[in-house]
């Protein structure tokens, strides 16, 4: 076939270091920026299979979010915006790891697994971050694309946020039904359900409408700008680490805030003054402020799912008082596409990770019915009101995937319906003092868990020795797992207080690195 000589010439100039292997992790292939330009060819190659099979349009996007700048990543996007299947997932593996000369080979045993109709379109959306090697990756990309090429639409974004391509697709497939596939559709549907939700906010001051926004020197900088005007004068953002001068997550960005449990470089932040940090790519958010004390408090994604929750239960509440409602925790693996999948089980999944990767999901029956009371002629001033702020709650978050600017106008528009400062969202609850850690280890597969990430099967006796550390302080966890972006060990520990926590991930990151290969100089206390 034409389609495989085009492939077979192509793909020399993307070739395969001999025996690298690589694995499609929790957010598909992440690693440093020189091993991944025969990934992004295939991937190209792989999104186009996945296009025809699903006669659908299929996302890939270019990006290492939190990861530092020198990294970068590659992501597939499946029809409804969500990740691609596990099954995908592995071919995905298979084809990124084929060897120069079998790449054919192993192209078509996944067109013969999957029965896939070479003559059928494709179409395939392609975006990236702004990360320096990102320009030259997303070309490998559209070559992959364009030389599988008959019958193709190939759209290239350019610089888009993570979760604006994830939506781009989901309105592509949804025929418009979830928005305008364009940028300028994603800022309009979001603006505009942001103003009808802030005009139940009255008499709010500048002041109280001003954020101060971390970009991360990345893309979120640079999409805010394009929104504000969307806004008009509802959010007064004061942008910092925008990307005219700093590097990409380099001390600033959500994880550096979570993790450090500190400010970013380069934000002045007033006593009490809400602040936010969005990640490399805009999927993850988290808030914070400082007190009169000049102490830090930091927001992150189980206050962001507390705010969200206990405002939709309290619209619930008023739209539905006699009906009954039970509110569920659930706790899944780390992974966005483990969370999402266990929120699509309720009528209304409110599910975030603590470094502030999250979203709300609202099933058909749900939104179907908030439809139907919005029409209701028997409903009271306030049960209509309620109705009304649920319609444009669901049109202001992006359902597809976490998205920080979405979820920035969520929270806005919440603390503003409700009258809230940052403080009174923090004395929500209080959180125990928790430290996280990173340990090197020569090969990180060597720790499985089990329960949901909270205990550790093997290496042998891990488990127990953290059990028996955990016992030597006062209101205190810890858990171990594996890094699905990063090629490290990750440790959580918390204790009733800070020394405690400090103390304890010390101790059971040394037990990681003395029992789990590790590497380096040994863990040093805090
Ligand atoms: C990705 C995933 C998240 C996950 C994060 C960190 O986020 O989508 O679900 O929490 O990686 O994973 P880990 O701690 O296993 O390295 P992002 O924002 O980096 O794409």
């Amino acid at each position: 076939m034409a389609q495989f000589k085009e492939v077979s010439q192509k793909s020399k100039l993307h070739p395969k270091p001999e025996g690298l292997t690589l694995q499609y992790g929790t957010a598909g292939f992440r690693t440093h920026a020189k091993h991944l330009d025969h990934i992004m060819f295939r991937m190209g190659l792989l999104a186009t299979l996945r296009s025809k099979k699903t006669k659908s349009t299929i996302g890939v996007m270019v990006t290492a979010s939190h990861n530092p700048e020198e990294d970068n990543g590659v992501k597939l996007i499946d029809p409804m915006g969500e990740m691609v299947t596990a099954l995908w997932e592995g071919y995905a593996t298979q084809l990124a790891n084929a060897e120069q000369d079998s790449l054919l080979k192993e192209l078509k045993d996944i067109i013969e697994k999957e029965d896939i109709n070479m003559s059928e379109p494709a179409s395939v959306y392609v975006g990236k971050d702004t990360r320096p090697s990102s320009a030259s990756l997303s070309q490998a990309v559209l070559d992959g694309v364009s030389s599988l090429g008959a019958h193709l639409k190939l759209s290239y974004y350019g610089l888009v946020t993570t979760p604006q391509l994830h939506y781009m697709v989901c309105c592509c497939n949804t025929h418009g039904c979830y928005g305008s596939p364009t940028i300028e559709g994603y800022y309009q549907k979001l603006s505009q359900a942001f103003l009808q939700l802030t005009q139940n906010a009255l008499n709010r001051t500048d002041d109280q409408k001003r954020l101060l926004v971390d970009g991360a020197n990345g893309i979120g900088a640079l999409k805010m700008r394009e929104m504000e005007p969307f806004l008009r004068s509802e959010m007064q953002v004061v942008l910092s680490n925008d990307g005219s001068s700093g590097k990409l997550n380099h001390m600033c960005g959500a994880d550096y805030v979570k993790v450090q449990q500190n400010a970013p470089q380069g934000m002045n932040m007033g006593v009490g003054e809400r602040c936010c940090s969005f990640d490399g790519d805009a999927d993850r958010i988290v808030y914070y402020y400082t007190d009169s004390k000049g102490c830090f408090h930091l927001l992150d994604g189980d206050k962001i799912a507390t705010l969200i929750s206990t405002y939709l239960k309290e619209l619930l509440t008023q739209v539905l008082h006699h009906m009954l409602m039970a509110v569920t925790v659930c706790c899944t693996k780390t992974g966005v596409k483990h969370l999402h999948h266990a929120a699509q089980e309720y009528d209304i999944g409110v599910y975030f990770e603590a470094n502030g990767h999250g979203t709300v999901l609202f099933s058909k029956a749900a939104q179907k019915q908030i439809q139907d009371l919005v029409k209701d002629p028997n409903s009271n001033d306030e049960r209509k009101r309620a109705v009304k702020l649920l319609e444009s709650t669901i049109n202001l978050i992006n359902q597809t995937v976490g998205d920080a600017i979405s979820d920035m106008l969520v929270i806005e528009a919440v603390l503003a319906i409700r009258g809230m400062s940052a403080q009174d969202w923090d004395a929500i609850y209080t959180d125990l003092p928790n430290r996280q850690l990173k340990v090197t280890v020569s090969d990180r597969r060597v720790i499985d868990t089990t329960d949901a990430e909270r205990r550790a099967v093997s290496p042998e006796g891990l488990q127990d020795t953290i059990d028996s550390l955990v016992k030597k302080y006062k209101s205190a966890r810890s858990f171990v797992r594996p890094s699905g972006t990063e090629d490290v060990v990750r440790v959580y520990a918390e204790a009733d207080t800070q020394e405690s926590a400090d103390s304890l991930a010390h101790e059971v990151s040394l037990a990681v690195y003395r029992l789990a290969g590790g590497i380096g100089d040994e863990p040093k206390p805090l």
